[in-house]
């Protein structure tokens, strides 16, 4: 990762305190083919105009962490515990532990099809808005500790953190701020009993990558609600695993601010700076979730979050990554009454679409059952959705052609430091494919390394009645993946006409969908 910033750094500092501890703050000149980049944040100039806050918006990169997160595209969510047994989507805090008793229980199995399936990582509800633990908190009873599995013995948090390192997966902990049980919560207390478990998390089981911290917050046992120190929560996760992003409620990932797996059409990752104040993170946080039930499709999302306009009247702009979490099932926790209504192979196909080829990260929910196993209904449909993708992105037909910039091994190669820059009067690739070809896919992705830049963008082909305009899109970011009926041809061109600096294309591709993708 670059360390540069160039000469318009005197502007740029940390934004907010969201940042503690990231040593972020770089300066340089820009001199020497040095790259001007703003990792994570930039200050506007007072006097900057729209058009200068564009540009210095497009020289805001990811940090480390926030690139090696977004470079995992697909990972598990495992929502597990008392719920589970008493079949419900939220808990209330006084179940009697013994409910949570497992009779098959194999943190193998979710590590194996989470790695089958071609996910990166697993997100485990260490403890829900119930406050039961999977882990046996020396901080509490309400815990594994006190249920007949495994005799009290168990460690549900290990058995996951364990499985995921033998698979090679990274491992994610969700912890629930809101907590119906613990007596403390709604007092000062409680910020330290949250730390404690956190420390625990963070201490006891090795790397983490990722601490998922839910927007949903009520009321606890006495009736009251808590003002979380997250400012004290991040400390303590930078000081124990810097390299974990914190997700939500937090500074590095942000809440796409729906649960139905369909991301925007235009997603910027780079945002005005407002964004990051935990005040409008709150807001579009289900802070106000109210019954429990995930938020039914097509619940109201703001579609502009980083266009120029926005930019415009903001101070500065941050990094600030959209992550689309979605369950596989209707509810986040298994209930049998929904075996049959598991995401087809097609609906998940379309889910990826519209989350990792709209320029987010997809956090595909996969709740085991009272078992303690994934369901065959579930693990059915996930594997026919690998395998369909995985024959629709078999081939890129890119490698069977010549560019006009010449090169096509850098536009294939998967790394996004390499790439095709435009010239930023003419930003037109042309591709001569050698023989005809027919595709109805164009996945695009941006050098984010630098920054994300486009703002529209057009796919054009030579057919027999000169070019025509075959499908076009807005934002591209790390990755964007256009859907659009067949085309036969044997030249097309990639038209950039709306950027707001010099594009950089990492890499391309022309796919033909596999035929049972629909
Ligand atoms: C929501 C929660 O209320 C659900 O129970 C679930 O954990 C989901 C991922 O986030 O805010």
């Amino acid at each position: 990762m670059k360390t540069i910033v160039g000469n318009l750094c005197a502007g740029c500092v940390i934004l907010s305190l969201l940042f503690v501890g990231c040593g972020r703050q770089q300066s340089g000149n820009n001199t020497d083919g040095q790259k001007e980049i703003y990792i994570t944040s930039c200050l506007f100039p007072e006097n900057a105009s729209a058009d200068e806050k564009a540009r210095l918006a497009a020289h805001v990169v990811p940090s480390e962490r926030q690139l090696e997160w977004q470079k995992m595209e697909f990972t598990c969510f495992i929502c597990y515990g008392v719920n589970t047994f008493t079949d419900v989507e939220w808990g209330t805090g006084k179940e009697d532990p013994s409910v949570f008793n497992p009779t098959e229980l194999d943190a193998r199995q979710w590590a194996r099809t989470a790695k089958e399936a071609g996910m990166k990582m697993i997100l485990l509800t260490c403890k829900h808005h119930d406050g039961f633990c999977l882990w046996p908190s020396a901080y509490t009873d309400f815990s594994v500790a006190s249920t007949p599995w495994k005799e009290g013995k168990g460690d549900l948090v290990r058995d996951v953190a364990d499985a995921c390192k033998e698979y090679g997966l990274k491992f994610a902990v969700y912890l629930s701020p809101w907590d119906m049980n613990h007596p403390d919560y709604g007092t000062e207390k409680y910020n330290y009993y949250f730390v404690n478990q956190l420390t625990e998390l963070l201490t006891q089981y090795g790397r983490v990558d990722e601490v998922w911290f839910d927007g949903a917050c009520g009321e606890g046992p006495n009736g009251k609600k808590q003002e979380y120190d997250f400012m004290r929560y991040y400390t303590e996760i930078r000081r124990l695993q810097p390299q974990a992003v914190i997700a939500v409620m937090g500074p590095d990932v942000r809440w796409v601010g729906t649960e139905s797996g369909y991301g925007r059409d235009t997603e910027w990752s780079v945002l005005p700076a407002a964004a990051s104040s935990l005040a409008s993170i709150a807001e579009s946080s289900q802070q106000e979730a109210g019954s429990g039930t995930f938020l039914p499709e097509g619940n109201k999302m703001a579609q502009d979050l980083g266009s120029r306009s926005l930019l415009t009247d903001a101070k500065g702009a941050i990094w600030y990554p959209s992550e689309v979490d979605v369950s596989i099932r209707p509810g986040w926790y298994y209930h049998a009454s929904e075996d049959s209504s598991v995401k087809t192979p097609q609906k998940l196909i379309d889910i990826y679409y519209s989350s990792v080829g709209k320029n987010s990260l997809l956090l595909l929910n996969l709740p085991p059952d009272k078992r303690g196993l994934i369901h065959e209904n579930d693990i059915s449909s996930l594997m026919n959705m690998q395998r369909i993708l995985g024959k629709t992105f078999e081939k890129n037909l890119l490698e069977n052609a010549v560019l006009s910039s010449g090169k096509t091994t850098e536009l294939t190669d998967n790394d996004l430091e390499t790439y095709w820059q435009g010239s930023g009067e003419a930003n037109t690739l042309e591709i001569s494919f050698k023989d005809e070809q027919i595709f109805d896919r164009l996945l695009l992705q941006e050098n984010i390394t630098e920054g994300q830049r486009i703002e529209h963008f057009a796919l054009e082909c030579l057919t027999s009645d000169g070019w025509q305009t075959v499908a076009e899109g807005t934002t591209v970011g790390y990755k964007r993946i256009l859907r659009f009926a067949p085309v036969r041809c044997n030249k097309a061109r990639i038209i950039i006409n709306g950027a707001r600096d010099v594009p950089q294309l990492s890499e391309i591709g022309f796919y033909k969908a596999s035929e049972e993708e629909i």
